[in-house]
């Protein structure tokens, strides 16, 4: 059966997904077949005996471009090779913020092609050409598009039926960053430096479970926000409310 994702990734370092593909969650869901991911390094595509992918930028300044044709050459190559197309997506630091509903959108397409910058960035014809979407994962600069890559990829590889096993998948039903950050976790000793277990955790009263992790969640998302926002709150404990 066909993978339920493939991802092609254009860049200029393969070797920097070895790691993040062998182990751990990615790897079981390649190797499962639920999700097939394929490295190009676009330096195959550039013409010469130098292979060159980067040069100087006309009007001067500091650092190198990376020249269209062989990005080009390589996308355009790259998409033919499977059907369907996909969906080009270019990591630049200047692309729309990535959050959860684009990670579900993005889970949602059979294909995706992730085209990843280094250096100074892109000529800016490869992307008038390509018209590729644009994203960043945060403000703040990388050395290359690669680690946002992997970002994207290990989001929305884990939305994949089957990627997750189903306790792991339950626990994104009712929480997402949108809809409210975790509770606090624990597990064994019930006691660490002095640190113990909330006790409404032991008692094994599933609804106070329940209404506790709720109230915590609640807190932690309004923290976060007034954080993210710089508004003042006030949170009042469920106690002091009615
Ligand atoms: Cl996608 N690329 C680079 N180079 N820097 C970034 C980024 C991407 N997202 C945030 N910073």
């Amino acid at each position: 059966m066909a993978p339920a994702l493939r991802v092609d990734v254009l860049t200029l370092f393969p070797g920097l997904f070895d790691g993040f593909l062998g182990e751990s969650i990615l790897s079981r869901a390649i190797a499962k077949g639920l999700v097939d991911v394929k490295l190009w390094n676009f330096r195959d595509w550039a013409e010469g005996k130098h292979h060159q992918v980067d040069d100087r930028p006309y009007g001067g300044g500091p650092g190198m471009v990376l020249m269209a044709p062989p990005l080009v050459a390589a996308a355009e190559a790259v998409a033919l090779m499977a059907e369907p197309v996909g969906r080009l997506i270019a990591m630049t630091p200047q692309g729309t913020r990535l959050n959860q509903s684009k990670v579900r959108e993005l889970a949602g397409e059979p294909r995706l092609i992730l085209v990843c910058g280094r250096y100074e960035g892109f000529d800016e014809r490869i992307l008038e050409t390509l018209c590729p979407e644009q994203i960043s994962i945060g403000d703040y600069v990388l050395s290359g598009g690669e680690v946002a890559a992997m970002v994207v990829i290990d989001a929305v590889m884990r939305l994949i039926p089957g990627v997750l096993g189903d306790a792991e998948s339950a626990i994104d039903e009712s929480f997402s960053p949108e809809v409210g950050l975790e509770y606090p976790h624990y597990t064994r000793p019930r006691e660490f430096r002095g640190l113990p277990v909330p006790e409404v955790l032991l008692n094994g009263d599933h609804a106070a479970i329940e209404r506790w992790r709720r109230e915590q969640s609640r807190m932690r998302t309004e923290a976060a926000h007034a954080h993210a926002t710089g508004a003042t709150i006030t949170v009042v404990p469920p106690e002091r409310i009615g």
